[in-house]
């Protein structure tokens, strides 16, 4: 069957989770739904308010554009919009837009009966930015915790965050993290090259089959994970990624205040030694 005439046999009504049919049709290609209008609702609105927040600075350079967060002093209040009350708003957007399209991907896999992989996937990375934005500050009692809306602004904060606890290489959830981001790399690697090695044979030959793929790793070290097996690694190599990311900034602050090298001296003071 093509494509096109696939689409268009499972292009049914249902497996909506809000509004029931009223939202329950098609822009062109695309899938609407009550988490279509919210997801362009929050993204227009949200949009607007970075390009206000954009003309209250001093320039218009892509790259040093800076929307900040409140300063610490407003605590968990609201700030004046010129104060960091806009970076409040287009947190908010940003999370309903967020969020939206992760129930619009849960609408459309209930509409193939597929599986929530996706949005729950999705919702890892949302985590990542809410822990950002949200719990961290959160924890640790102002908004002004938040991280800036600006490119150049952001990977500042990056830097000075991580050299208020001297190493964060030393942070031991950061280790997992920068672990995991790297064994997925590899495992992609991995996969995309023996996908592409098995489909592209010598000239005049024919495409090699999930047997050949087995067999090369069975010979080379003597285990082969599988085709599913190595989707469902990635997929947990990669959220795992994720999440050590968002333990790492979490305990940050609100569990851990001194520098993170200090805090393997759990090691040296083991009695072992004495
Ligand atoms: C594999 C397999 C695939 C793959 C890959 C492997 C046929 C097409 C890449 C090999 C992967 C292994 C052995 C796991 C490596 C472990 C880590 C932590 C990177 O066996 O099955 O399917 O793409």
């Amino acid at each position: 069957m093509a494509m096109l005439s696939f689409e268009a046999k499972y292009r049914v009504r249902g497996g909506t989770l809000v509004g029931g049919d009223l939202f329950d049709f098609w822009v062109g290609p695309f899938y609407v739904g009550f988490f279509g209008v919210t997801t362009i609702f929050f993204t227009f609105l949200g949009t607007g308010l970075i390009f206000w927040g954009a003309s209250l600075g001093d320039t218009w350079n892509i790259w040093k554009i800076n929307i900040a967060p409140p300063d610490l002093k407003y605590g968990l209040g609201f700030a004046p919009l010129a104060e960091g009350g806009l970076w409040q708003l287009i947190t908010i957007c940003a999370i309903g837009a967020f969020a939206s399209w992760a129930l619009r991907q849960v609408e459309i896999s209930r509409k193939l009966g597929m599986g929530l992989h996706i949005p729950v996937a999705f919702s890892f990375a949302i985590f990542a930015y809410v822990s950002l934005v949200v719990i961290r500050p959160l924890l640790m009692g102002a908004w002004g915790h938040g991280f800036p809306y600006g490119i150049f602004s952001h990977l500042d904060w990056v830097s000075n965050v991580g050299y208020q606890y001297l190493h964060f290489h030393y942070n031991p959830a950061h280790m997992i993290a920068v672990t995991f981001f790297f064994t997925t790399t590899l495992a992609l690697s991995l996969h995309g090259a023996l996908v592409l090695s098995a489909t592209n044979p010598p000239k005049g030959e024919a495409v090699k089959t999930p047997e050949h793929e087995n067999a090369f790793f069975r010979d080379i070290i003597g285990y082969s994970i599988g085709t599913i097996g190595i989707h469902r690694l990635g997929l947990f190599l990669a959220l795992s990624a994720v999440f050590w990311s968002a333990v790492c900034i979490v305990i940050s602050g609100p569990f851990w205040t001194l520098g993170w090298p200090e805090w393997w001296n759990w090691w040296l003071e083991l009695p072992i030694w004495r």
